[in-house]
């Protein structure tokens, strides 16, 4: 089988479909672009502006959700996806609300603070095969392309407050689906997957380590996720912002 990925470095859905051809023992290569400039890339390759996106013996496929589920039936062993019923059904909402509301929220907190720290955005070029932009290129394009990545995200002022108060609640969410059984057993499935990129991607923010401390989702997270990309210093996020913990 011949696998291409098509990603962005950093990028938490990217991440989830790579941790899945680690699980499935599917040799790949990759191919990185720089952002924004894989949404044109992407809408050209695929017809689709977003990463990742995969060929396999040239089918193209874009979207985790829709990447895993047919990684998962080309390669069945071992299988992301419970095969009784009840389980099934809940592990599906899992992995739809990791993508449609998790996701999405990591974007709009990453971006505004990338957009304030210029320089932090560098830090999540670690492991990128892409020639690496100097720190003065950087906090020149740095608005430029924030952005255009806040405008594509709907992310705004506005939308980065709500989501800093709001992520205790979500991640109790996690939690819960832990406790129950939903996430987190002795093999990940396609919720895990889901869901745990994105932690783990906020993880690399030290101004939220005192949300996850002792939390099961951050353990989820970083058994899923060991290594991760990036690093944001603390005060990359203004304190008056950060939810209690
Ligand atoms: N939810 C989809 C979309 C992924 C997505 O939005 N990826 C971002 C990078 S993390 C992207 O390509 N954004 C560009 C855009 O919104 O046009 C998935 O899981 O594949």
């Amino acid at each position: 089988m011949k696998i291409r990925l098509f990603v962005v470095g950093g990028s938490h859905p990217c991440a989830t479909v790579e941790r899945a051809l680690e699980i499935k023992g599917l040799p790949y290569s990759t191919i990185e672009f720089p952002p924004p400039m894989h949404m044109a890339a992407m809408k050209l390759l695929f017809g689709e502006r977003t990463v990742p996106g995969i060929q396999i013996d040239g089918e193209k496929i874009t979207g985790s959700r829709a990447i895993l589920a047919r990684l998962d039936e080309l390669v069945p062993e071992p299988p992301l996806m419970p095969a009784e019923p009840d389980e099934k059904a809940a592990v599906i909402a899992a992995e739809a609300w990791g993508d449609d509301v998790l996701q999405p929220l990591v974007r709009r907190v990453l971006w505004p603070s990338f957009k304030a720290n210029p320089a932090v955005m560098a830090n999540y070029s670690e492991g990128s095969k892409l020639p690496p932009i100097p720190v003065p290129v950087l906090k020149l394009i740095a608005p430029g392309v924030t952005t255009l990545e806040m405008r594509a995200n709907r992310a705004s002022e506005a939308t980065y407050a709500d989501d800093l108060r709001t992520l205790p609640i979500l991640l109790d969410k996690v939690d819960g689906w832990i406790a129950d059984g939903v996430l987190d057993g002795r093999q990940f499935n396609v919720a895990d997957l889901q869901i745990a990129a994105s932690l783990r991607l906020l993880m690399t923010f030290a101004d939220l380590a005192p949300i996850f401390s002792g939390r099961p989702c951050a353990s989820l997270a970083l058994r899923c996720f060991p290594d991760a990309p990036g690093h944001a210093p603390v005060g990359t996020i203004p304190a008056s912002l950060l939810p209690a913990a």
